[in-house]
């Protein structure tokens, strides 16, 4: 059962789901641009590992690629869809990178990402050891562009776009459930399985479908002026 939730069902869309033209930007960084991505770019690594260490992202280049297509689900109700995503699968990352640098006996089942903006997502490690999970580098074949997460985002397609954490710089390993910072209000669901509706952390998806879709105007056209390509051009010097 679990396994048939996190493919794509034919054409038909997640419960609350409805389709939208493009790729919009949105998020929390609500009229601000991205942020800059830094000249050596790492995942900081910490947690449960015996000692906490900076991953340059140019070692990813030594892990398998991998490609998924997939449509991208966010909780406020919009699904953009057929994206193609291209990085490293995090179930390779993790085996490769992560899991060596624990110390033995060690179970870990969570994991905080966080962006370069401050944003961070909590998932279950289960979760993020699904076959489509991918630390992504490239969307439609081209590096990702600030819009979308540069220099490197996590993709998990299964999963509401809030765990989708842009601009990956640090990867928090946890042994248990990490305490609730958020309020009852706007809690998100601790797994935000797109196909099971896990909208909201106490109340049924269902029931806060409209909200969250009165939010989708507003959030999108404020993240839209942050957007790199909309920033005004620098003036030219005029000779
Ligand atoms: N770093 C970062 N990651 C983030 C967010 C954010 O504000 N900052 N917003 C999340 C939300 S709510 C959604 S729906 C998706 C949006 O991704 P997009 O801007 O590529 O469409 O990014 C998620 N990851
Ligand atoms: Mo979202």
């Amino acid at each position: 059962m679990r396994k048939a939730w996190s493919m794509r069902h034919g054409n038909e869309l997640p419960p609350g789901q409805r389709r939208v033209e493009g790729f919009p930007r949105f998020g929390t960084h609500l009229s601000r641009p991205a942020p800059p991505v830094p000249v050596d770019p790492a995942i900081e690594v910490r947690g449960a590992v015996t000692k906490e260490f900076e991953l340059p992202l140019t070692s990813l280049s030594s892990l398998p690629r991998k490609e998924i297509t997939a449509d991208f689900h966010c909780v406020a109700g919009w699904t953009a869809t057929g994206l193609r995503w291209e990085g490293v699968s995090f179930a390779t990352f993790y085996r490769a990178v992560l899991e060596p640098a624990l110390p033995g006996g060690t179970s870990i089942t969570h994991v905080t990402c966080r962006g370069l903006d401050g944003w961070k997502a909590t998932a279950t490690i289960e979760d993020l050891l699904a076959e489509d999970v991918l630390i992504a580098q490239n969307l439609n074949g081209r590096p990702l562009d600030s819009d979308h997460g540069a220099p490197v985002r996590l993709v998990s397609p299964s999963q509401y776009g809030y765990i989708n954490v842009k601009h990956l710089s640090g990867i928090e390993l946890l042994t248990s459930a990490p305490a609730n910072t958020e309020g009852p209000l706007l809690r998100s669901h601790p797994r935000g399985r797109v196909w099971a509706e896990e909208r909201h952390g106490l109340l049924p998806g269902r029931v806060v479908r409209p909200f969250y879709r009165a939010l989708i105007r507003p959030i999108r056209f404020l993240s839209a002026r942050g957007a790199r390509d909309r920033q005004p051009e620098r003036p030219r010097s005029s000779n």
